[in-house]
C-alpha cells in the first residue's frame, strides 16, 4: 500500500528532471504524497512548474534561501493552504564554481560564507519554519556528499559546508526528536546534475566511482528516491540523526 498516502511534503531544490530532489519527489508522489515545490528564480520556474504539475502539485513557490523573507513567505503560504506539514526535502547547495577547482587553500571569505549560507545554514533556516507545522511529527531530509568525510578532488569549500551540514543534522535531530520529528541526510554518490557540472573533473569522479564502488556502477536519482522514501515515510520511523550513504557502497572502500 502507498507509504505516504495522506501525507504532505515540501520539496526544495528541483532545477530540472535530473535533480536529485526530483528523484525523491517522484518516489514520494508514486506513494501517494501531496507535494509542494520551491524553485529559485524565474529561469527555473518554467522547468519546475511542468514537473510539479505532472505529479498533481498545486503549490509551486519561489524561494531563494539567501532571502529570509522569501523563506518566510513559503511557509506562510503552506501554513494557510495546508495548516500542517509531514515532510521536507532540502536538495539545495551552491558555491562559486571557480573555487570548485584547484586548491581549498585559495577559498575566498565571500565564497566561503555564501557556500555555508546556501548549502548549510539554509537547512536550519527551513527547519525553523517547518517544525511548527509538523504537528503530528515529521521527517526532514537533506542531501550531502562523501567530500564531507574525506578529501575529494575539487570539492573544496563544499566539503567543509557538507561537514557542517551533517553536524547540523545531528543537532537538529536532538532539538526536535521530542516532537516526533526526524532529521536525516542522504549521502549520495556522484550523479550528473546541473550542480555537479560546476565541479572540476566531474566526469573523472563519476568514472572513478563506477570502477571502484562495490556495486561497480553509479547511483541514479531513482535509487536516491527509494532511500528518500524510506527515510520520509514510517518505514524509517526508528531512524534519526543519520547520514545514510546511497553511493553503490563507495564509502566502504574510498
Ligand atoms: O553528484 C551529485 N549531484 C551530488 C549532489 C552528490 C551528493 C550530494 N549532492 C547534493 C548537492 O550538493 C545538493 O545539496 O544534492 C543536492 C541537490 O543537488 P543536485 O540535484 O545535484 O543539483 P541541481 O539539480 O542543480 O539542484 C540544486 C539546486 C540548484 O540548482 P542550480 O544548479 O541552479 O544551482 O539548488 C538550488 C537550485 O535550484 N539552489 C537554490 N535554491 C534556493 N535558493 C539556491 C538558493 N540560493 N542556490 C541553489
Amino acid at each position: 500500500s502507498p507509504l505516504l498516502q495522506g501525507k504532505r511534503g515540501l520539496i526544495m531544490g528541483v532545477a530540472n528532471d535530473r535533480s536529485i530532489a526530483w528523484g525523491i519527489a517522484s518516489a514520494c508522489a508514486a506513494h501517494g504524497a501531496e507535494l509542494a515545490f520551491t524553485y529559485q528564480g524565474d529561469a527555473l520556474h518554467k522547468r519546475v512548474k511542468p514537473l510539479a504539475e505532472s505529479v498533481g502539485s498545486k503549490h509551486v513557490l519561489p524561494c531563494d534561501v539567501t532571502d529570509q523573507a522569501s523563506i518566510d513567505s513559503v511557509f506562510e503560504t503552506l501554513g494557510e493552504a495546508w495548516g500542517e506539514l509531514d515532510f521536507l526535502v532540502h536538495g539545495i547547495a551552491f558555491s562559486d564554481k571557480n573555487e570548485l577547482d584547484g586548491l581549498y587553500l585559495n577559498t575566498s571569505r565571500d565564497n566561503f560564507l555564501r557556500t555555508m549560507d546556501i548549502s548549510c545554514y539554509s537547512f536550519t533556516a527551513v527547519a525553523q519554519r517547518a517544525v511548527p507545522l509538523m504537528k503530528n511529527g515529521g521527517s526532514l531530509l537533506t542531501l550531502t556528499y562523501y567530500g564531507a568525510e574525506r578529501v575529494m578532488p575539487h570539492y573544496n569549500v563544499m566539503g567543509v559546508a557538507k561537514a557542517a551540514l551533517e553536524a547540523s543534522v545531528r543537532y537538529l535531530a536532538v532539538d526536535v526528536g521530542g516532537k516526533g520529528i526526524r532529521v536525516n541526510a542522504i549521502s549520495a554518490g556522484p550523479i550528473k546534475t546541473l550542480a555537479a557540472s560546476g565541479i572540476g573533473d566531474f566526469r573523472y569522479i563519476l568514472k572513478w566511482n563506477e570502477l571502484n564502488a562495490p556495486l561497480k556502477r553509479n547511483v541514479t536519482i531513482e535509487q536516491v528516491g527509494g532511500a528518500g522514501l524510506y527515510l520520509l515515510s514510517d518505514l524509517g520511523s526508528g531512524v534519526t540523526g543519520e547520514v545514510h550513504h546511497v553511493d553503490s557502497g563507495y564509502h566502504t572502500v574510498g
